[in-house]
């Protein structure tokens, strides 16, 4: 085992709930920690409740942990307060108490948000302007710049992922794409915890597809090799969904449909 304690933040969430099993294999103790239930421990797991936006519980999560996958926090476009607290503050947090808790590297969960208003037409790389596609991408883009200053000022060492589309299947076009199978979450976060040397580094978050905007060459370091793809479902999500609107957003941007979430009030 690699690890003696692996703390997962959002661990009741849909990436979450699907990494739990699998990082149990890498670690003597996984550490999980969520604001909603997280059922009964399994043998080798610590339950751990704590909202982000709590600077004492978040320094105690932190304590005696060996890295972090950083998944919690709020997922989609949401009214700015709740990503306030959720996604600024809490991650805020989680920096401040690895800093003051010894802990020297993290995975972030980004998003392929933080570049959602690139066009579909185009395929860009990690040195990309980042160009967020509303509240959510700009609270991303925040973790993101956190964490290169905790790593330039601290040496605390981070991967983030810009993680595109984490399902069991693609839902639609744009996801053939974005896909990412859980298998190849499952590399994605191993590799980042695993590589010798990460620094502050950056990588998409996606399968092998065919049809991609995203170049990772970037990231050869980390060593991660996609083995799946949306190819196989290309077929049935085409059949399912034949016709696209040139002039909606959702099919001009990377970041789809969240190009035309809010504004909410
Ligand atoms: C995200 O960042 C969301 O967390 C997820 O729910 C998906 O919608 C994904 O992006 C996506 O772009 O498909």
């Amino acid at each position: 085992l690699r690890f003696s304690r692996l703390l997962m933040t959002g661990a009741a969430g849909g990436l979450g709930r699907e990494l739990r099993g699998r990082l149990k294999a890498y670690c003597d103790t996984l550490r999980l920690s969520d604001i909603t239930d997280l059922g009964t421990a399994a043998a080798g797991e610590e339950l751990r409740p704590a909202r982000l936006e709590d600077r004492e519980a978040m320094l105690a999560l932190l304590e005696g942990v060996d890295a972090v996958v950083h998944l919690g926090g709020v997922s989609t476009e949401q009214p700015f307060d709740l990503i306030l607290q959720a996604n600024i503050v809490g991650t805020y947090n989680l920096y401040e108490a690895a800093r003051k808790q010894g802990v020297k590297r993290i995975v972030f969960a980004s998003s392929n948000h933080v570049t959602g208003f690139y066009r579909q037409d185009e395929v860009i790389d990690a040195n990309a302007p980042l160009r967020p596609d509303g509240h959510y991408g700009i609270s991303k883009a925040y973790g993101e710049n956190l964490s290169r200053y905790y790593w330039d000022r601290f040496g605390i060492e981070t991967v983030c992922l810009r993680i595109g589309s984490s399902f069991p299947e693609p839902k639609d076009r744009r996801m053939l794409a974005t896909w990412m199978s859980y298998d190849d979450l499952e590399r994605l976060v191993m590799a980042s915890l695993t590589a010798p040397v990460v620094g502050h580094s950056i990588v998409y978050g996606m399968s092998d597809n065919a049809t991609s905007w995203w170049d990772n060459t970037l990231a050869r370091h980390i060593g991660y090799r996609p083995q799946d793809s949306s190819d196989t479902f290309r077929a049935a999500v085409e059949a399912r969904h034949p016709t696209l609107d040139p002039s909606d957003p959702a099919v001009i941007y990377q970041g789809g449909a969240f190009t035309r979430t809010g504004p909410f009030e």
